[in-house]
């Protein structure tokens, strides 16, 4: 077994897709020592298959009764949590035009039947390697390296995926943007190390005290955060946003310069709204004078 670049063994989920039960059973004796292999016999099954599995590349025969290989491919391209698995057309058409239309519809590969097994093996192997490479980079750049959370890039994304409408769900969006107070202070009374600790621990808290896991908890800049809650009306905003300060308060992170308590406090500034009716920007905006009117009203506080 070969090391991939991130040091982990390469091996992965392949899923077949062939309508001839003899290539399905070929191609998963070739492969099945190294990968994990999954077949489907069909198109329908293979998007349900891809579904279930979540495969890390795809091998599709493009001529199949129902859904053909082509539609296949371009449903998947337009699901975005499948649009980076590589697919490899492996078809009895040989055909320049039908591998020009395979490529252009956003397959890696094109090999034509009878293939050669040590070729397979060896794209298969290619494609695998490029993927793996590819989510490393893009792991990375879309993350904070200071918190380990989403970054601010990865923020503007999911909400372009959310105004976009690719990424489906509710109409209604609630924002928080959460700012951590006195934190110059911090940093002048406890240096700037002690600071990115800090700003560790307010990410590790905040991310703990969200009551739906997967909404997206990003770090704005600096000392702020913010949470985006797709679906969540008013009265759930508010209430995550005071869960939110309340967990501050029990982490009990001393800081000798916040005048009213003691510890590290945050101020949250809220807004909700629907999509349809005005751009994700716009609730940013509005969160953010929110929390403006938070520190004016003192800091360590919730304002909706
Ligand atoms: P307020 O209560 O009004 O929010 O006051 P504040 O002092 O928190 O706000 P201000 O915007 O004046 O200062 C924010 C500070 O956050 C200044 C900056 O040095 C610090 N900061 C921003 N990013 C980092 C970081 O990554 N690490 C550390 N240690 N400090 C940071
Ligand atoms: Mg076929
Ligand atoms: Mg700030
Ligand atoms: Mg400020
Ligand atoms: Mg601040």
């Amino acid at each position: 077994m070969s090391m991939t670049i991130d040091g982990s063994i390469l091996g992965g989920r392949i899923l077949v897709v062939d309508d001839m039960p003899t290539n399905l059973r070929l191609l998963a004796s070739i492969l099945s020592d190294r990968y994990q292999v999954s077949a489907a016999s069909n198109g329908r099954d293979a998007l349900r298959l891809a579904e279930r599995v979540q495969p890390d590349l795809i091998i599709l025969d493009v001529e199949m009764p129902g859904m053909n290989g082509h539609e296949v491919c371009r449903t998947l391209k337009e699901k975005p949590e499948f649009r980076h698995v590589p697919i490899i057309f492996l078809t009895g058409r040989s055909d320049e035009a039908d591998e020009i239309l395979g490529l252009q519809l956003g397959a890696v590969d094109y090999i034509t039947k009878p293939f050669n097994q040590a070729v397979v093996r060896a794209r298969i192997h290619t494609h695998l390697e490029l993927k793996r490479y590819s989510d490393l980079l893009q792991r990375h750049a879309f993350i904070d390296g200071l918190t380990g959370l989403p970054n601010r890039r990865r923020l503007d994304q999911y909400l372009n995926e959310l105004s976009t409408g690719e990424r489906s769900g509710a109409d209604s969006l609630s924002v928080l943007m959460i700012d951590v107070d006195f934190f110059k202070a911090y940093n002048d009374r406890y240096g700037h190390l002690a600071g990115d600790h800090c700003l560790r621990e307010v990410a590790a808290t905040l991310a703990a005290a969200r009551r739906r896991g997967d909404d997206l908890l990003a770090r704005y800049g600096g000392e702020e955060f913010a949470l985006l809650m797709p679906g969540a009306d008013r009265t759930v905003a508010l209430d995550q946003a005071q869960r939110l300060r309340d967990a501050m308060l029990r982490a009990e992170l001393p800081h000798r310069d916040q005048p009213d308590t003691g510890q590290v406090t945050i101020s949250v500034g809220t807004s909700s709204g629907a999509l349809s009716a005005e751009p994700a920007q716009a609730l940013i905006e509005r969160a953010d004078r929110a929390l403006y009117q938070a520190k004016k009203e003192g800091r360590n506080r919730v304002v909706q």
